[in-house]
């Protein structure tokens, strides 16, 4: 791949926000309460209680919070902060445990939406008294002795305790009571995970390449960079208060190839690793792409590279300038594109040199290449970097695992590798480092039985959100739906090219519909004049180098497999080349 990264061309993303009337109008009101930046570190104002959410605001971010259109989730802040959580859940589960209280009784904002701060999401509309754990697992790499710690977390919960890895390379632990969580998060201490910080208004799951030191054609592991990224921004998984305030959730991640396994056209914040024709290796800045109800849109360039050095200094000072100017108004317009809108990029990039000091950046560095590149398939067996070395990436149909499966995974990494594996954002397992002596009797295990390392051509490309089965906006069930129609598909068609099926429960889209060359999105639907679970379908999709959403085109396919199928079928015949399987 000619040795570097390339920042996105020109055509796929543009320079600048387009300005709306709606983004002249919210430019109005942000600059309007854009106050001179913070030195450093806090603007905590003085005279705020100390369990207020207000506590680190500078004072504009303060008049936007309890400003009287503020959302709710501010409101909610200001009351108490989310931050508080971090203790509140080892008092909760006490009060639990000793019987005194019931969860029903407990304070709805602490158990619904404080919580999530702790990493604990009340699943009350599917499975009441229920809670999904979201972790942070930075760069998706996992020891076998932290893989072994959460099969214990969902064991005792039998059919209700089962677990995903997710679209953010992460895991979700399901059917966690709030009795247990206080020794559940102590638990995953031990083992160098945590769940603080992974819900609401804070920075997500940091996501880099998944093949991150074993891949030939890296410029950069991103590991040691997202491991400090995640010590930096969370305090080691103890949660830092300095960021559980910020407007909206934060998506960041690291590219290290031409690949961009970790998409970040559809990150909030994206670096983007690149060689300077000196041989340096500098990040290339791309911001603002996000998915919501209202709007997707790709990431644009900030239009600027920073050095290895400036990747976490720069990263805390963005957090702060968007903590403290970003919109607090509309929920829906909270997300960090609409604050760079707002101020343009110049000045929001000129506000990060402020918060650094008055550092001073680099030009962003453009590199052609001859060649184009095709986004690599990292499931099957592939040679490392490291002579005598391969990865085996192996696919786990819709990301779902149970606790006997996190025990298989650890004992065949550490009997064929070297203890550790990567989840990726594909929601499958690579088990790096294995011998290229050991790799065939690998295969021969029976955990490949059930995760293929060679699965059908659109089974490997799957990926599926949490759906209706869990998940209260769902709209539709998804996982085990999407499972059975790809396989159905699979058996039915042979394909020329690999087609990435998206299937998301509804338009928030963690599923990343717009990201599939086909996405299927929950939306309403009539069957024999009834209403049912249906689909949106869109098209299109383009990931690596030259991105695109797909977009809409059929709605209200009924979600039932009987026209899901043939109407894929036939979608994958006409747009995708597939052909019928010839029977024997
Ligand atoms: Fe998501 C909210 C699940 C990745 C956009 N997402 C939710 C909630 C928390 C809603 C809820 O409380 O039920 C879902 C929890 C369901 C559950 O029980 O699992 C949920 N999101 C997920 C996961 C688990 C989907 C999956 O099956 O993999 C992913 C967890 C990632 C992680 O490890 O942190 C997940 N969510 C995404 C992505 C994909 C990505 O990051 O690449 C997106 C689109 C990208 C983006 O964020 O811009 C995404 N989720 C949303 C949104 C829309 C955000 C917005 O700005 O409006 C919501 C709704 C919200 O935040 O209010 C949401
Ligand atoms: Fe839930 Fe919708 Fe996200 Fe799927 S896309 S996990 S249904 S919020």
């Amino acid at each position: 791949m000619n040795g570097t990264t390339m920042q996105r061309s020109a055509s796929s993303r543009t320079a600048g926000p387009r300005c709306s009337g709606y983004s002249r109008r919210l430019a109005c009101r942000v600059l309007a309460t854009i106050a001179p930046p913070a030195p450093s570190g806090s603007a905590a104002p003085s005279d705020v209680s100390e369990h207020s959410g207000l506590k680190h605001l500078s004072e504009a971010a303060r008049t936007r919070a309890l400003d009287k259109k503020a959302n709710k989730f501010e409101k909610v802040k200001v009351e108490k902060c989310g931050s508080r959580a971090w203790t509140d859940v080892f008092e909760l589960s006490n009060l639990l445990k000793e019987g005194n209280t019931k969860w029903e009784d407990m304070n709805l904002d602490d158990v619904d939406i404080r919580l999530k701060w702790a990493g604990l999401f009340h699943r009350g509309k599917r499975t009441p008294g229920k809670f999904m754990m979201r972790l942070k697992v930075p760069n998706g790499e996992l020891n076998a002795r932290q893989l072994r710690y959460l099969a214990t977390t969902i064991a005792p919960y039998g059919a209700d305790g089962c677990a995903d890895i997710t679209t953010r390379a992460n895991i979700q632990l399901r059917g966690i009571t709030l009795d247990a969580a206080d020794s559940v998060i102590k638990g995953l201490w031990d083992v160098g995970l945590t769940s603080f910080q992974t819900g609401m208004d804070s920075v997500r799951n940091l996501t880099g390449n998944p093949i991150a030191g074993v891949d030939p054609h890296e410029l950069v592991d991103t590991r040691p960079i997202l491991r400090d990224m995640e010590a930096m921004l969370f305090n080691n998984g103890k949660g830092r208060e300095e960021f559980a305030n910020l407007p909206r959730k934060l998506n960041i991640c690291v590219s290290s190839t031409r690949d961009d396994f970790p998409h970040t056209h559809i990150n909030d914040v994206g670096y983007e690793a690149v060689r300077k024709p000196d041989g340096q290796v500098v990040y290339n800045v791309v911001v603002g792409g996000f998915f919501s109800i209202k709007r997707n849109i790709i990431s644009i360039p900030l239009g600027c590279s920073i050095t290895a050095e400036q990747l976490l200094p720069f990263t805390e000072a963005l957090l702060r300038v968007f903590r403290d100017h970003g919109p607090r108004g509309d929920r829906q317009q909270t997300r960090l594109m609409y604050l760079v809108e707002a101020v343009g990029v110049e000045k929001f990039r000129a506000l990060i040199s402020e918060y650094m000091g008055g550092a001073t950046f680099g030009e962003p560095v453009h590199v052609h290449y001859d060649q184009p590149w095709e986004r690599r398939n990292i499931l099957g067996v592939h040679p490392q970097k490291q002579a005598g070395f391969s990865w085996v990436g192996a696919c786990v149909p819709a990301g779902r695992m149970h606790a006997a499966d996190f025990d298989e995974i650890a004992a065949v990494a550490e009997k064929y590798g070297d203890g550790t594996v990567r989840i990726t954002c594909e929601e499958n397992v690579i088990f790096p480092n294995i011998p290229d002596a050991k790799v065939q009797a690998m295969l021969a295990e029976p955990l490949f039985q059930r995760f293929k390392v060679f699965p059908g051509a659109l089974l490997a490309g799957m990926v599926s959100c949490t759906g209706n089965q869990f998940c209260g906006f769902g709209l539709a069930e998804t996982k085990a739906r999407a499972v059975k129609v790809v396989e159905a598909l699979d058996e039915q068609l042979e394909l020329t090219r690999p087609v990435r099926i998206h299937f998301t429960g509804c338009p928030n889209s963690c599923g990343q519909a717009q990201v599939g060359d086909i996405g299927l999105m929950g939306a309403p639907a009539k069957l024999d004049g009834k209403a049912v679970e249906g689909y949106k379908i869109f098209l299109g999709g383009k990931i690596g180098e030259n991105p695109e959403l797909a977009t809409e085109f059929a709605t209200g396919i009924p979600a039932v497999e009987s026209v899901l199928v043939p109407k894929l079928k036939e979608i994958l015949i006409a747009e995708f080349g597939a052909k019928e399987r010839v029977k024997a």
